[in-house]
């Protein structure tokens, strides 16, 4: 340690000291762990607020309407390096960290991916120094908390705002005109800091007359139309009719509208031309959710600043970008012109004008922005009036090439490009799994935390047999320590050393939650019968289901389920456990991914755009079990065959059932006996004896007749992959070796790696 590091720590420890005095005049160990919270946050936020912010000429605004950003407090205490420290502080006066950290309510501002995605880019720019912010919303309920009850999912609100948080009142609030109504907005922002490095901000955008007491105390249930107090209450609040539809437009452009005001006023404070705000300024557009940024800057220029509208789409079209984050039709957002007439009625004009643009030069029907049903493509408006469109995975990105967007890329192939996702290893690593992140640094070093591709360097250790014994014991003790957790929270005992197999995201057919769901019942029969595995296996879901999807709510039925059927028999619960996690979440992911043996990656091929959970899992040293889809096909390249298990159909085939619309789920069940005995247990006897007819039937007769992610397709082969991954984990010292290549060639999946190719091809800061 330098001296000045040591000079450092001793300050920080007196520093902390006198706050708490001060603030509660009594010392450290006689202060409640809330008591103590509020003060480490006092203190994190006033070094933070310390920390010089990145600057530079030109800036990106990454604009999202989420954010996952998940609980701050560990990690913003490992950017700013004075975890250990404080660690050791609390130490020394009987107190514990990680219990204080649980006190932080977690911000839950997204539902999944997309989410969570951005908020590793907000910490990949701060470390990298790169001048960069984040623009979204305040929602005041993050996505729903869930609630089992009667093995089905219910929602219930999830509040996160403290009376004292992370985020600072600004004084800067902007005038929000919609067709029938005006509104103020208010700035509030979050420090985001850079590990070992500079900060940045979130700027989340509130809506001054917002009332959370119109929400029904326990639920997520609250009037639709009263948009000034509702506006920002929920993320993403339930869009099965035309007033949940109405409400997202209201907040899509309330978030862009305040935006663009921001955008503009730092533009006009550091007195850059307009004239050339590409020169200044990238606007990276996550999804479709904020598109309307685009119509919107080109109506601000041409109304206020003098543009004629040649030039204001010249210069609002070099200045954003795009990047597409699905190809399921029915993800992509398509607004009915007459919503926007009563939300936004100033852009319709703007649309019309693009649309028209569009149609002068383009024959070709499917590349315009307004359909023949007066419904706007936001995609559109993103592909033809942006200066870029990025995929999220190279697989993905082909497709979009090739398939979905194949029309937008034969006039604009320059324009497409693929980033390939990735993660911050400060979270995912370093701050979930410090004793691993340890061990890997008595080898090689601290260099890998900023500089990913290091830690290649273990491969040197591969035939190291004491470092890969290291490696295992660590995965032992995190499986111990997850098996306490749900001990505590679900209520289930576990078997540290069976096999941790887990499939943690958003609950949606093409995710295929329920082909996992058939191997269990394949297993539980087979144990049944006699044929018991030769280690037990502890199978995991984490997952939450959009309240309004329907057999979602049927697959959740069914694993929860499964859960009560195979934990209660005494034939085979020592053979094997289900359970699924309530409430999912980002802390409880910190707390799965260390602990999996086996990642579940299970899409059908060509479906899940990228997936950034498989990048978590490898990183923590677990392995694949997947598709050739998304990065698990990056994944795969880097590992090798050796390393990852690969199964199921591949894209090309995948795509090609869908064009020749020939996949008939019953073939599959009429062929296979394994396959007909598992669907049929979903409407046995035992199962119908603890769920509901309605629920289970349901989905029985989904996978059936209709099985549109074609989970029946890929039954047999991914039973004979689990299988034969299951029986190779005994070799054990092979199994080992495979943790620690997954580990090493982790280092591509660095957001920081994603980041800089965003900077060095799309913004070029
Ligand atoms: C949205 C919706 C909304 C309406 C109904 C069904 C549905 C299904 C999927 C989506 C996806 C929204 C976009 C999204 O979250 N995409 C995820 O983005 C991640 C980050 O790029 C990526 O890793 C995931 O593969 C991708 O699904």
């Amino acid at each position: 340690m330098t001296l000045e590091r040591e000079i450092m720590e001793l300050k920080l420890e007196s520093q902390f000291e006198e706050l708490v005095q001060a603030m509660y005049g009594k010392a450290i160990e006689d202060c409640s762990n809330e008591e103590l919270y509020v003060a480490v946050l006092r203190l994190t936020k006033g070094m933070m607020h310390a920390t010089e912010p990145n600057e530079g000429p030109k800036k990106v605004f990454y604009i999202s309407a989420e954010f996952l950003i998940g609980k701050l407090l560990a990690n913003n205490l490992i950017n700013l390096g004075i975890y250990d420290k404080l660690n050791e502080v609390f130490d020394k006066h009987g107190k514990s960290l990680s219990a204080i950290e649980e006190i932080e309510p977690e911000p839950s501002l997204g539902n999944g991916g997309l989410g969570r995605l951005a908020a590793c880019f907000l910490d990949s720019i701060a470390t990298l120094g790169l001048p960069g912010d984040g623009i979204g919303l305040n929602y005041h309920f993050g996505l729903f908390k869930q609630v089992f009850k009667n093995h089905k999912q219910t929602a219930v609100q999830n509040e996160w705002l403290e009376k004292e948080g992370w985020l600072k009142k600004t004084d800067i609030t902007f005038d929000v005109h919609f067709g029938d109504r005006t509104v103020v907005s208010r700035l509030y922002d979050l420090d985001v800091v850079g590990y070992q490095s500079g900060t940045g901000q979130l700027h989340l955008f509130d809506i001054e007359s917002v009332d959370e007491s119109i929400v029904k105390e326990g639920t997520i249930d609250f009037d639709k139309e009263e948009i000034e107090k509702n506006l920002t209450l929920f993320l993403y609040p339930d869009d099965s009719d035309e007033a949940g539809n109405l409400l997202r437009i209201y907040q899509q452009y309330f978030m862009v509208s305040s935006g663009a005001q921001l955008i503009l006023k730092e533009l006009k404070e550091q007195k850059n031309d307009l004239r050339h705000m590409y020169d200044y300024a990238a606007i990276q557009i996550n999804d479709t959710h904020p598109t309307m940024i685009i119509p919107e800057l080109i109506r601000i220029l041409v109304e206020d600043k003098a543009f004629t509208m040649d030039e204001a789409i010249e210069v609002v079209s070099k200045t954003c970008a795009y990047t597409n984050h699905t190809i399921l039709a029915e993800a992509l957002e398509k607004w009915p012109l007459k919503y926007l007439e009563k939300v936004v009625p100033q852009l319709v004009p703007y649309i019309k004008e693009l649309d028209k643009r569009v149609r002068k030069k383009y024959k070709d029907e499917s590349v315009y922005i307004i359909d023949k049903d007066d419904r706007v493509h936001m995609a559109h408006i993103d592909i033809h009036y942006g200066y870029s469109v990025n995929g999220v995975a190279a697989i993905h990105t082909e497709i979009l090439k090739n398939t979905e967007l194949n029309s937008f890329y034969k006039i604009y192939p320059e324009k497409f490009n693929n980033k390939t996702n990735g993660i911050t290893f400060r979270r995912w690593l370093l701050s979930c799994n410090i004793p691993l992140a340890d061990l890997i640094s008595e080898k090689i070093g601290m260099g890998f935390a900023k500089n990913a591709d290091e830690l290649e360097k273990l491969l040197e250790y591969k035939d190291d047999q004491q470092f890969l014994d290291a490696i295992d014991a660590i995965k032992l003790e995190n499986k111990k320590a997850l098996a306490a957790v749900l001990k505590e929270k679900e209520g289930i005992e576990v078997d540290p050393s069976s096999i941790f197999d887990i499939q943690i995201k958003r609950l949606h057919e093409y995710k295929r939650q329920q082909m996992n769901a058939l191997y269990i019942i394949h297993k539980y029969l087979e144990i049944k019968g006699g044929k018991k595995p030769q280690r037990p296996i502890t199978f995991i879901f984490g997952a939450k289901a959009a309240p309004a999807y329907v057999i979602a709510q049927d697959i959740i039925h069914l694993i929860l389920c499964l859960s009560e059927l195979v934990n209660k028999d005494p034939d085979v619960s020592p053979y094997m456990k289900v359970i699924m996690v309530e409430n999912y979440n980002v802390s409880y992911a910190e707390k799965l991914i260390p602990a999996c043996d086996i990642s579940e990656q299970i899409s059908l091929a060509s479906k899940e755009a990228s997936g950034t959970g498989n990048m978590k899992f490898m990183l923590n040293g677990a392995i694949t079990l997947g598709t050739s889809d998304g990065a698990n096909v990056e994944i795969h390249e880097l590992v090798g065959d050796e390393n990852i298990y690969i199964f199921g159909e591949k894209s090309e085939t995948v795509i090609e059932h869908y064009a020749k619309a020939d996949y008939v789920s019953k073939d599959y069940y009429k062929k296979s006996p394994v396959i007909k005995q598992a669907v049929d247990f979903i409407i046995s006897k035992p199962l119908l004896a603890i769920g509901d007819k309605e629920n289970l039937n349901r989905l029985y007769k989904e996978l059936l007749n209709k099985d549109w992610f074609m989970t029946l397709l890929d039954l047999e082969d991914y039973i004979a992959c689990k299988d034969q991954a299951f029986a190779d984990y005994e070799d054990r010292a092979s199994w080992k070796k495979k943790m620690l290549v997954n580990i090493a060639k982790a280092g591509f999946f660095s957001s920081d790696r994603t980041i800089r190719q965003y900077n060095e091809e799309i913004w070029k800061l």
